[in-house]
C-alpha cells in the first residue's frame, strides 16, 4: 500500500506491506499535522500476524489521541499501554514548526535518517530492545530541520543498503524517492513499513 501526502510545510510518502501469508501488518504508521507540527510514528509489533497487529495499534491508539504531549509523556502512555501485549519498537518525529527542530524519541529496532540540502547526514543509533511496559530509559533528541532536507523512517522489513543513500541525497518529492526505493528494495519475508518525507517550506519564513 503506498499512500502520498502533500502538505504545506513538507510532503510525507509512506509504503506498507505485510508478510506473506499474512493478512495483517504488525508495523503501523501515523502521520498528522497540526498547525504547529507535523508527527509521524512508526511502529513494529514483536512477531508477526495478529498478535503484533494488536500490539502495535494499542501504541498507535495512544499516539492518536495524544500526539501533543511532550514526546517523554507520549512515550511514558504508550509503554503503559502495550502491557500484556507482546510488546512493540517504536519511533516518534515531532517536527515542530516554531523551533524548527525535530523532537526525536525511540525505542529498538526502527530506523531514521535525516539527509540535509548541504550533503550532511544524520542517523541516530536504534536503542536496543523494545516497549513491553517495563521501565525504559529512552529520552527525546532535538535535531534541526530546514528546507529541502529529507528523512526516512522505516522498519526493519526494509534491509537498508549503503547504496540507498544516493536515493536521498537529491531535492526530489517524497513520492518520486519512495518509487525508486520500492524498485530497488528486496524481500525480506517480514512486513514493511517505510515514511519519506520532504521538506518543502522553511516553516518560520
Ligand atoms: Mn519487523
Amino acid at each position: 500500500m503506498i499512500e502520498h501526502q502533500m502538505m504545506d510545510e513538507m510532503d510525507v510518502s509512506v509504503y506498507q506491506s505485510t508478510k506473506k501469508g499474512n493478512w495483517c501488518s504488525g508495523d503501523a504508521v501515523f502521520v498528522i499535522r497540526t498547525g504547529s507540527y507535523i508527527l509521524v510514528a512508526v511502529t513494529d509489533g514483536l512477531g508477526s500476524g495478529e498478535d503484533a497487529q494488536k500490539a502495535s495499534e494499542s501504541v498507535m491508539a495512544i499516539i492518536r489521541n495524544n500526539h501533543d504531549l511532550p514526546l517523554g509523556s507520549l512515550l511514558d502512555r504508550c509503554n503503559t499501554a502495550v502491557w500484556g501485549t507482546r510488546g512493540v519498537v517504536l519511533s516518534i518525529l515531532k517536527f515542530d514548526f516554531p523551533s524548527r527542530h525535530v523532537e526525536y524519541i525511540n525505542v529498538g529496532n526502527i530506523s531514521c535518517t535525516f539527509y540535509y540540502p548541504n550533503g550532511k547526514m544524520y542517523r541516530p543509533v536504534p536503542s536496543r530492545g523494545y516497549l513491553s511496559g517495563r521501565k525504559h530509559l529512552s529520552k527525546p533528541a532535538m535535531v534541526p530541520f530546514e528546507k529541502g532536507m529529507n528523512f526516512i523512517v522505516h522498519s526493519d522489513g526494509l534491509a537498508f543498503q549503503p547504496a540507498y543513500h544516493a536515493l536521498f541525497n537529491q531535492s526530489l518529492p517524497a513520492k518520486d524517492m519512495l518509487e525508486m526505493l520500492v524498485e530497488l528494495k528486496v524481500d525480506t519475508n517480514d512486513d514493511v513499513a517505510i515514511v519519506l518525507g520532504h521538506v518543502n517550506l522553511d516553516p518560520t519564513a
